[in-house]
């Protein structure tokens, strides 16, 4: 993200610094809420603050990532239909005029559903991989697997990470969870909607 030039005038008006933190937060998080359950004891406002952050931190390095891929390369390719994840490559620049290509990357759900993945070639000999998280939910807050939308958002049964192409736009979607000593689940989701550069 570039900040914002600063500017001339001495100060800015509140209109200014309402447009500036909407401009900012609105390049990496166009539409994100957060939604808390299964709140209520002293201890869990500060497990839940430290959850959001953390799926702060991860729901950006993931909307990074797809911002800077390129559209026509990202798999899935089929709209509308939620994946748990999502493979691109990106322009590296052009040399002798053509575009040089990145390896493939992806971003996924492990196959423990209990981790986001970043990988490189994958599959390949040469893959390389980070876990960015591994607190995720089996599938996304207020959602069971039964064939409905319970939790009211268009998709049946979706998964605690989960990507939706929507034209030029990518919806993610992530939520991560811990049991706490007192068997009370807290849970953080984050909604994104990304453009990709290209
Ligand atoms: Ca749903
Ligand atoms: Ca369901």
């Amino acid at each position: 993200m570039r900040s914002l030039p600063r500017s001339p005038r001495a100060g800015w008006t509140l209109i200014e610094v309402t447009l500036a933190a909407l401009l900012v937060t609105g390049v990496v998080t166009k539409a994100a809420f957060v939604m808390n359950t299964a709140l209520g004891l002293a201890g869990d406002q500060t497990a839940s603050m430290h959850y959001e952050d953390q799926a702060r931190g991860v729901m950006d390095k993931i909307a990074l990532a797809v911002m800077g891929s390129d559209r026509g390369t990202l798999i899935p390719e089929i709209e509308e239909l939620h994946s748990d994840s999502i493979r691109y490559t990106f322009s590296l620049g052009i040399e002798d005029g053509a575009v040089v290509w990145s390896a493939p990357e992806e971003i996924r759900l492990d196959e423990q559903r209990l981790a986001v993945e970043w990988r490189e070639n994958p599959g390949a000999a040469e893959e390389r991989k980070a876990v960015w998280t591994s607190l995720v939910s089996p599938l996304l807050e207020g959602e069971e697997l039964n064939g409905v939308d319970d939790n009211g958002n268009g998709l049946i049964d979706e998964d605690g990470l989960s990507f939706v192409l929507e034209g030029e736009r990518v919806v993610i979607r992530l939520t991560l969870r811990r049991p706490e000593v007192n068997g009370r689940l807290v849970e953080q989701t984050i909604e994104s909607v990304v453009y990709c550069r290209n």
